[in-house]
């Protein structure tokens, strides 16, 4: 595949060559932010270990595709928030079921998603179950798609308790991506999310379940950092229970070397039949998650762009393809195309180099903007502006301040248009998402919506299609600014 190079308008091209040269940062301006971190962040080890990783580098989520595999049903513990019926939900949304794979299913469909998909970089197992305890189908899994896509990085997901026993497997085997859910380190909190453990082949509850599901994630963490293997961290905040403790557990995760940490908003549904879901726990709202977040800024860098995806997700974060690549739909004959993987990462390491030197004269415009302000962004990756406004289920949010011009997370609502027509409650809906944003950047939007986000104080503005989404902000802010000047000496 050959995706064109298209040239960053809106900023002179010879303003835009000398600030490249002074670009010292990757595209984030918010010391919290170390996902979207560059080359120039960290050494050149841990950049190629994350360059490709969407989930690692916030700036690669705009680029690359992550799939899973639900390889891996069995599970060594009990969460309150988990029903087993469905999926993992330490690193998946509840309440979706996936097609259970054994290993050599799951290995043909990874191949035939790598014959499709070109932007395909790494392969995660999070769940079914537990990655690490049901090790023996995570590993021929691994096992068989190693052989046959060397270039694919291995990722997996764990609870942590079975971690710490397979460390020189996942050394050996090159994985150089774990995750491990933490959601306390305090026993009696830990007590009140896990009510009971399965280990040494006895079951255990309460304080010492959690002691023990403590000690062994942590155990793993340190193992795994001394080895070199890049851990993310996941908490999943629950309102009154572990909120204020998350930052004790960041501190704690940043002191033991995890690379990041993730924390999701518990989501709760009676409908989901989990313990949490039936005694009417409430999840978490976007406010109380952007405090809980921001509280935790100057301890382990923190993830903002997770999308709580399936344990059978396929594609960009954000877009799910996995119903695409079902068994049944999976061709007889599989034809491997690694050298459009090749072009693809070609054009992104040209594209990358073009876009940053695009940031950076985007950071320097943003700096003069008065107050901080946000954008809500119709995109379908490479980090521009490339999606019309009917079509976005997600919108990425970025705010621009004196800091500069940075993702800080997405809203999800659902498409605008159906096919011909829009729908008035879906439009409710996404101006309630967008409630306190006042730019909507998309590639296209026709009057009757714009009519409508306009009646609600939303401009959509739709004339920097293609562009990179921080030079469009850039160039906005420019343009906002130079006609409050010539207001002001008009007046
Ligand atoms: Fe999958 Fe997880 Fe690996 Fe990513 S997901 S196993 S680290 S490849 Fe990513 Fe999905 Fe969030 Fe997970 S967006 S739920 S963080
Ligand atoms: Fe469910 Fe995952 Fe918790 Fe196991 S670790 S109980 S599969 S959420």
């Amino acid at each position: 595949m050959s995706a064109p190079l298209i040239p960053i308008s809106g900023l002179a091209v010879s303003n835009r060559q000398e600030m490249g040269k002074n670009l010292a940062k990757g595209g984030c301006s918010s010391s919290s932010c170390g996902s979207s971190a560059g080359p120039a962040d960290m050494d050149p080890e841990t950049w190629a270990k994350v360059k490709d990783h969407p989930c690692y580098s916030e700036e690669a989520h705009h680029y690359f595709a992550r799939m899973h595999v639900a390889v891996s049903p069995a599970c060594n513990i009990q969460c309150n928030y988990c029903n087993r019926k469905y999926d993992c939900a330490n690193e998946s949304r509840p309440g979706v079921v996936s097609e259970r794979l054994t290993p050599e299913q799951a290995a043909r469909k990874v191949l035939a998603v790598a014959a499709e998909v070109p932007q395909l970089s790494v392969l995660g197992i999070a769940g079914p179950g537990d990655a690490a305890y049901d090790w023996r189908k995570t590993k021929a899994t691994f096992d068989l798609v190693s052989q046959r896509l060397p270039d694919i990085k291995l990722c997996l997901s764990s609870n942590g308790l079975a971690l710490p026993d397979h460390i020189d497997e996942i050394v050996a085997m090159n994985i150089d991506h774990v995750t491990i859910t933490i959601n306390a380190i305090d026993p009696e909190i830990g007590a009140q999310i896990v009510p009971w453990i399965f280990y040494e082949r006895k079951r255990r509850t309460g304080v010492e379940a959690a002691t023990i599901l403590r000690d062994r994630q942590l155990q793993a963490l340190e193992m795994l950092h001394e080895r070199g293997v890049l851990v993310k961290v996941n908490s999943v905040l629950i309102p009154g229970i572990n909120d204020d403790h998350l930052i004790e557990v960041n501190k704690a995760v940043k002191a033991r070397g995890a690379f990041l940490h993730n924390i999701m908003p518990l989501i709760s549904d009676p409908a989901h039949g989990t313990h949490f879901g039936l005694t009417g726990q409430r999840g978490p709202t976007a406010a109380e998650l952007k405090k809980v977040q921001d509280a935790c800024a100057g301890g382990a860098n923190l993830m903002r762009h997770c999308r709580q995806c399936r344990a059978d997700a396929v594609g960009l974060l954000g877009e799910d393809r996995g119903q695409d690549f079902t068994l049944d739909k999976l061709p007889e004959e599989i034809e491997d195309a690694p050298e459009a993987r090749e072009a693809y990462r070609a054009w992104v390491a040209e594209e990358r180099k073009d876009r940053q030197a695009a940031a950076g004269l985007a950071e320097q415009a943003a700096a003069a903007a008065e107050a901080p302000t946000l954008f809500a962004v119709c995109t379908r990756g490479s980090g521009r502006i490339n999606l019309h406004f009917g079509k976005a289920t997600e919108f990425q949010i970025y705010e621009a301040d004196a800091d500069g011009i940075s993702f800080v997370g997405h809203r999800r609502a659902d498409n605008y248009c159906l096919g011909g027509y829009g729908d008035a409650e879906r439009m409710d809906e996404i101006i309630k998402v967008l409630d306190d944003v006042p730019y909507v950047l998309c590639q296209m939007i026709g009057n009757g919506p714009r009519k409508r986000l306009a009646d609600a104080g939303i401009e959509a503005i739709d004339s920097l299609g293609e562009e990179y989404i921080e030079t469009a902000i850039a160039s906005i802010l420019q343009s906002r600014r130079a006609h409050r000047d010539q207001a002001a000496q008009g007046a």
